[in-house]
């Protein structure tokens, strides 16, 4: 089929006024009746037929007002229901249809988990329940009865309010009537039926009305689900106190379920979970898992206005919503814990996942203009750059002019289908400014190039920045104009001050941030009596990759002195990654590796000084990832040289700074219970990489520590970093460890997901034997998806030396495992391909192997649409 475009984007003929939905749960049979009230649409066609999408639909029967339709009325195609000549007024249509949910392994519709029902709609799976307008455009109110055997399904949720709920006479089933009164898209609907346990607490919102919240758990796992209810409650008032948005049903539920594609789903009062998400105890969950369960209850809660109440007009918005929203679950992690931390952790996973993503075959815009297959657009761009986009917004307009604009979209929007230049519109509405040139952000991929050189005139006492921006050729964009680049800057005085800043115009950089527009600028600042050491691009302001002249001794300074947190790291990784590349190249070269003397000077430096957040120094103290080091190479990539230079540098700085690594170790020795809270976390953050530092230097004694830091841990943080610990580090305790932290977790699917992903992450030859292996244990299910991106997932995103073995066995492995799990669950299979985006930048023995098993994949007869898709681009 061809590609979807954004250009072509027309009304749909027919709206759809209310939804009724009559649905009678059975494992392999669940039946459908949906009666729907259509009209046609003024702003349509006049005159068209009425095209109802399905999937995988079996159609029993279909009545237009009441009246069975001739055959010759309509016509049924794998993919649509058209009634070819409705009467052009408005009209019932009640349908019914038959699915099985236990065959649906893809997990889009109606689907069985662990024997629950559930459904999963978005982006495109309601028509795999009923035959529907299924475009995020047509809102209807709907109003969904289930029914099931109440001993099979005792619990039976749906979106809105419950209504009436009793049961049927005469047999073994019972029902539940919901009704939702906001008019929604239907990739918002959404049912539970299932034997769960649940949580309840009541929330009163900020003009006093009472919400019954209810988190649903598989039984005996309650006790699991009190900080999820926690963060949603702390999620509820944090909305209404910055962004003044209140919850507007009677009822909020959440359920987590086992087998679940995505983190979780936002429906319309009624969140569905991957319980990966949601379930969390000192002894199973890391302090890592406690916030991400924080922020995803959050970003689900707060869809209810960026996403339900104001919904995409079509697909191509999805960042409307979803890059709004992670922006909004962003800042209020950031409120919750700390706000500098937060920002170094979200860089981090932007560098890590969305820079590559946009230097490689996969990149798209933010807002994409065409596509294929939309589930595979779920991506780092349209999430983590997309909510970059709306940072910048807020850096550009500042935090009133920001909030006016988030106002207006509230308000004028609320109830519609929206698009960004709608959403644009508020922001420069609101303000009286211009944000033709910004909205690039959302139509150019790649990322920017943003080089910066300074200089400092003494006589004229002033201070000067030329700035250059560049934009790469990404695919099906070769041309690109200069973009809109908010660039937050300080000058550091010799005392380590910031100095006032005056443009030599008499203006003030406002906020200090300079608004770059040109693809050469240069930026003069007045009144500067000594040099200073620019600070380029504080917080991150824009997401760009950014290059200067600065030397280390600057660099040094700035990671000792900066008053912008972020950069203070941002310094000591910059030193971290230049020393990595040369490195590398030395490696690859049989030449002597450099010694890290600056950045143990800058490591050193930090972890002395004992002002700092211990969270922050746990950050500062992280050498760069080999994904890191891979991306700023580029190009003729060598992983097992990455793997060198970097397993060296951390000898290094393990021998140099031994001591005040055990100082450190000692000194955030816990006091008291485990508390998930951040404080507590991040001390046992910092304390744990420096045991991980000391370990990297190997000797007896090191070991022994982590040995006796896995055995003493009280709470899964500290256990699963130390046995991480002895798994990469101490081959000889590796397998005992192992074996006794499955011992004690065998029962538990999401430690032991853990547990596999640890060790398809060794970068050891075996790894490969040891996943291939894992896949036949008992505890392994290739229709799972948390297994498989445990096991598989983590292989092919985070081992790379042994994914790109120079033997080609690794593409091999995850080739294989895409094309099996494709006729099971093409939205996995995907997701596990496009770990080849960056396979292009490998060195030309690997890069050549990559594109082998990309082909193997590629001539594959009957790949799902998704894997074509991916495929394709991939070697496009
Ligand atoms: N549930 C996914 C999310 O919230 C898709 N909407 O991001
Ligand atoms: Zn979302």
């Amino acid at each position: 089929p061809p590609p979807v475009r954004l250009g072509d984007y027309r009304p749909p003929d027919w709206l759809v006024d209310t939804v009724h939905l009559d649905v009678r749960l059975h494992p392999s049979a669940a039946r459908i009746v949906a009666r729907l009230t259509m009209r046609p649409n003024p702003a349509g066609r006049a005159g068209s037929p009425i095209v109802l999408d399905g999937d995988e639909l079996s159609l029993k029967a279909i009545t237009l007002d009441g009246v069975p339709l001739a055959g010759t009325a309509y016509v049924v195609t794998p993919t649509a229901l058209t009634l070819l000549a409705p009467p052009q007024r408005p009209l019932t249509l009640e349908i019914e249809t038959v699915v099985n949910p236990s065959a649906n392994t893809k997990l889009m519709g109606l689907y069985r988990s662990s024997g629950t029902y559930c459904t999963q709609c978005e982006a495109e799976g309601f028509r795999r329940i009923t035959y529907f307008p299924d475009r995020p455009d047509v809102l209807a109110v709907y109003t969904t009865r289930i029914e099931a055997e109440r001993e099979e399904a005792p619990v039976l949720l749906g979106n809105g309010n419950p209504v009436e709920s009793g049961a049927v006479e005469g047999t073994s089933r019972h029902y539940a009537v919901w009704h939702d009164p906001w008019p929604k898209p239907c990739y918002l609907f959404a049912l539970v039926g299932g034997r769960l346990d649940r949580i309840t607490e009541d929330f009163v919102t900020a003009t006093g009305k009472k919400v019954a919240l209810g988190i649903y758990v598989e039984p005996g796992k309650t006790e699991r689900a009190g900080y999820a209810m926690d963060a949603l409650k702390r999620s509820m008032r944090w909305d209404e106190e910055v962004f003044g948005c209140e919850y507007d049903l009677d009822v909020f539920n959440i359920v987590a379920v086992a087998d679940f594609n995505m983190g979780a789903m936002e429906n319309k009062g009624l969140n569905i979970f991957n319980d990966k998400y949601v379930l969390a105890s000192p002894q199973t969950a890391t302090d890592a898992d406690y916030a991400n369960i924080e922020a995803i209850i959050a970003h689900e809660y707060f869809h209810n206005w960026t996403g339900n109440r104001i919904t995409c007009r079509d697909w191509f918005q999805l960042c409307l919503k979803e890059g709004l929203t992670v922006f909004r679950d962003q800042e209020f992690s950031a409120d919750a814990r700390s706000r500098p931390v937060k920002r170094i952790s979200d860089v981090r996973l932007l560098k890590g996942h969305q820079f590559p993503e946009d230097a490689g075959p996969l990149a798209h815009p933010v807002r994409p203009d065409s596509y294929r297959e939309i589930n595979n657009f779920y991506t780092a761009t349209v999430y983590e750059k997309g909510a970059e986009v709306v940072r910048m917004l807020k850096t550009l307009l500042g935090e009133e002019g920001f909030r006016a604009g988030m106002d207006l979209y509230l308000d004028r929007h609320d109830g519609d289908a929206a698009t960004v230049e709608d959403f644009l519109t508020c922001f420069a509405d609101a303000n009286g400014v211009d944000l033709t040139q910004f909205a690039l952000w959302y139509a150019q991929s790649g990322t920017p190039q943003v080089t910066v050189s300074g200089s400092w005139d003494a006589a004229a006492r002033s201070y000067r920045l030329d700035v250059v921006q560049t934009l790469p050729p990404t695919p099906g964009q070769s041309e690109k104009q200069p973009m809109l680049i908010p660039l937050a800057v300080g000058l550091v005085g010799p005392d380590g001050q910031d100095l006032p800043l005056t443009l030599d115009d008499g203006s003030n950089a406002e906020r200090g941030v300079l608004l770059v527009t040109q693809p050469r600028q240069s930026f003069v600042f007045r009144d500067i009596a000594q040099r200073p050491v620019p600070s380029l691009n504080r917080g991150f302001s824009a997401p760009v990759k950014l290059s200067s002249d600065m030397s280390t001794a600057d660099l040094l300074f700035l990671a000792r002195h900066d008053s912008d947190p972020f950069n203070r790291f941002d310094a000591a990784q910059t030193i971290a990654l230049g020393h990595l590349v040369e490195a590398t190249a030395a490696a690859r070269a049989g030449a002597d590796l450099p010694a890290p003397d600056a950045l143990v000077a800058a490591l050193g430096a930090t972890l002395d000084d004992g002002t700092l957040d211990p969270a922050f120094v746990a950050q500062a103290l992280s050498i760069p990832s080999e994904t890191d080091v891979a991306r700023e190479i580029g190009e003729d990539v060598d992983p097992d040289a990455i793997h060198f230079a970097r397993t060296t540098l951390r000898q290094a700085v393990s021998a140099a700074l031994a001591p005040a690594l055990e100082a450190a170790y000692i000194r955030h020795a816990p006091s008291g219970a485990y508390s998930p809270e951040a404080a507590s976390a991040g001390q046992r953050a910092l304390r744990n990489t420096c045991l991980d530092l000391l370990a990297a230097g190997g000797t007896a004694e090191s070991l022994a520590r982590a040995q006796a830091h896995f055995e003493t841990a009280d709470n899964m943080t500290d256990r699963f970093f130390a046995l991480s610990l002895l798994a990469h580090a101490a081959p000889q305790a590796r397998e005992a460890a192992l074996a006794a932290f499955h011992e004690r977790f065998r029962d538990d699917p999401l430690v032991v997901d853990k547990w596999m992903a640890l060790q398809a992450q060794i970068a050891e030859p075996q790894a490969l034997e040891r996943v291939r292996g894992l896949t036949h244990h008992a505890a392994f299910a290739w229709s799972n998806p948390n297994r498989v991106r445990a096991l598989i997932g983590s292989f092919a995103g985070l081992n790379p030396t042994q994914f790109h073995r120079i033997d080609g066995a690794g593409h091999e492995l995850v080739a294989d495992a895409v094309i099996d799990i494709d006729g099971r669950n093409p939205q996995l299979a995907a997701r596990l391909l496009a770990a080849f985006k960056s396979w292009r930048s490998l060195e030309p023995v690997r890069r050549a192997s990559a594109e082998a098993a990309l082909r193997r994949v590629a001539d594959k007869p009957g790949l799902s649409p998704d894997v074509t898709d991916i495929v394709g681009r991939s070697l496009g």
